[in-house]
């Protein structure tokens, strides 16, 4: 089997800019005809879409949020009669109600199309063996990644996440040479592949993580722990599930698919589009999905893109990590915080602790106070009181250099954190704001 290469990767950017304006005004006009909000919000903005003659009017249009998506729950947005829709998907989120998103048979054949893209970009084919370890089920990770894998010819083990000795087993077993998961779980997967002391019998070549931030720090410690490429992968299941956008072999950057999504960076608190390479939320369209199309849908996530050509030759533009979401953002004593920044903090330090860590937040006679709990090593764990002490001295002068107010910080035993088989939970915030 050849391995799959689209030649839309590399379309002239020119070429790809008409390819947008077509699709965005052709979506516009059957969102029009079909979705109840968005034809309200055109109008009362006195917009038709005879209005939108290229990418340029895109500014122009309304933008969408995630509460819409709870306001129409469960399949008011949806622009396909039901009996076209053949899967939906899920995703419950921190707060609030679910959402639900579906897909009609073109979507998930464009869904499969673009993780293809990704495991080629990255060297990944009909040779490999790809362990799925992400959840299957509602959420989009799993068979998001199982049917790229099918794509490209790679043989699947559609294990899902948890069951971790069982998982390391199958992976040495089955001859796994590709791991898909997210970063805290390759995290964890690694630290038990060392205790159980195994690591000298895995084939693993390579890694794909995503569905929650992390740091380039943390790429080193897992690319180091699990003997292999890091790679990162984004997306969300409003706009479609992984694969909006990918590393290639330069792990430089994501590759938005920009044949199906227009990416925008706006200021979160006036909506206004900022220029070029700008900081801020990030902003979806999606060009041509049939049975879950969104315009202009505000995700939250906080990062910059990035317009240079890379050195790989594709020309869609690529996304920095995202750093956080703007509603993950705490903000504590008036400060924003991000927990990536302390992610970032504890990974330098590295040595004595551990890049396990939970954030508790409180309010005490109306302010706020600030715990870290840090697992240290079994080495530092076994040192005496003023090495822990001093060590805790050390976390707390360096992060309040980076965040600019005071956290409590606390080291405790190794192995005390929960660990996650999925999206990892870090904070606990009990103040009732
Ligand atoms: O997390 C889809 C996904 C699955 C992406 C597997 C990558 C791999 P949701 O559950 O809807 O969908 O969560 C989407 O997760 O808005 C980001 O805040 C965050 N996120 C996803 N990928 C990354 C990443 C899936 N690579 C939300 N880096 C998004 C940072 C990410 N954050």
């Amino acid at each position: 089997m050849a391995m799959w290469q689209p030649e839309i990767e590399s379309m002239p950017r020119e070429e790809l800019r008409k390819l947008q304006s077509e699709r965005l005004i052709k979506q516009v006009n059957r969102m029009y005809d079909k979705v109840e909000c968005f034809r309200k919000r055109m109008d009362d903005q006195g917009l038709q879409p005879s209005d939108i003659h290229s990418v340029d009017d895109l500014k122009k249009l309304p933008f969408s949020y995630k509460q819409d998506l709870r306001d129409y729950y469960p399949y008011g947005l949806f622009a396909e009669p039901l009996e076209n829709i053949v899967r939906v998907h899920a995703s419950s989120g921190t707060t609030g109600k679910k959402i639900v998103v579906g897909y009609t048979k073109n979507d998930i054949d464009n869904w499969a199309d673009s993780l293809a893209r990704m495991f080629t970009a990255i060297g990944v084919g009909p040779k490999d063996f790809i362990q799925v370890s992400f959840g299957y089920g509602l959420f989009t990770g799993g068979l998001g990644a199982h049917y790229g894998a099918e794509r490209v010819g790679a043989t699947v083990i559609p294990i899902s996440a948890g069951n971790t000795h069982n998982q390391i087993q199958t992976m040495i077993d089955f001859g796994a040479t590709v791991l898909c998961c997210t970063p805290s779980y390759a995290m964890y997967l690694s630290e038990t592949i060392e205790e159980m002391g195994v690591k000298d019998q895995l084939k693993l070549r390579v890694g794909i993580f995503g569905a929650e931030p992390w740091t380039e720090d943390m790429r080193i410690a897992i690319e180091k722990g699990l003997n292999i490429k890091a790679y990162d992968i984004y997306g969300l299941s409003e706009i479609m599930g992984p694969g909006v956008s990918y590393e290639c072999e330069c792990q430089a950057g994501m590759h938005i698919c920009e044949d199906m999504f227009i990416a925008e960076i706006i200021d979160p608190e006036t909506g206004e589009v900022l220029p070029d390479g700008s900081f801020g939320e990030l902003v979806f369209t999606t060009l041509n999905k049939e049975g879950f199309p969104l315009i202009r849908y505000r995700t939250r996530d906080m990062c910059s893109l990035i317009y240079e050509p890379c050195k790989c030759g594709r020309t869609h533009i690529r996304m920095h990590k995202p750093h956080g979401r703007s509603d993950d953002m705490l903000i504590i004593r008036g400060v924003n915080v991000f927990p990536s920044q302390i992610e970032e903090v504890l990974l330098k330090v590295g040595g004595d602790v551990t890049p396990n860590y939970q954030i508790i937040v409180d309010r005490v006679n109306n302010n706020d106070t600030f715990d870290i709990n840090v697992e240290m090593n079994e080495a530092l764990f076994a040192d005496d009181v003023k090495s822990v002490d001093k060590t805790e001295k050390m976390i707390t002068s360096k992060l309040r250099e980076v965040l600019g107010i005071g956290a409590k910080v606390h080291l405790v035993n190794p192995k005390s954190i929960e660990r996650s088989e999925g999206k990892a939970k870090r904070v606990i915030d009990k103040r009732k704001l």
